[in-house]
């Protein structure tokens, strides 16, 4: 009987693990349109005046657009590049996929 007691509250573990997937921030300013519609790394550190580039390395355009700012559409095998002069948190998407791939940009 001690399995079955378990169980609920593994579920609920595991529901809340799928909502917080956001990954541990890299310092880099590289970033991946990788196969699968996804940003990679998804969450990304720089230092202030920085250019971020994004690279398709997937068979589809994607897009990046960092919020208020305008659509960067990328063909596969091309990039594109954001500079970020002011420190803070910059939420971005692919506005041709945006419930798959977001991705975040933190400037110190
Ligand atoms: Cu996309």
């Amino acid at each position: 009987m001690r399995a079955l007691a378990a169980l609920p509250l593994v579920l609920v573990l595991a529901a809340c693990g799928g909502t917080a997937q956001a990954s541990e921030p890299v310092a880099t300013t590289e970033v991946a349109m990788a196969e699968s519609y996804v940003f990679e790394p998804q969450t990304i550190e720089v230092e202030a005046g920085a250019t971020v580039t994004w690279r398709n390395e997937d068979r589809f355009t994607h897009t990046v657009q960092v919020e208020g700012q305008e659509d960067h559409e990328v063909e596969p095998g091309e990039s594109a590049s954001v500079t970020f002069d002011e420190p803070g948190t910059y939420a971005y998407v692919c506005t041709l996929h945006r419930n798959d791939m977001e991705g975040e940009v933190i400037v110190r």
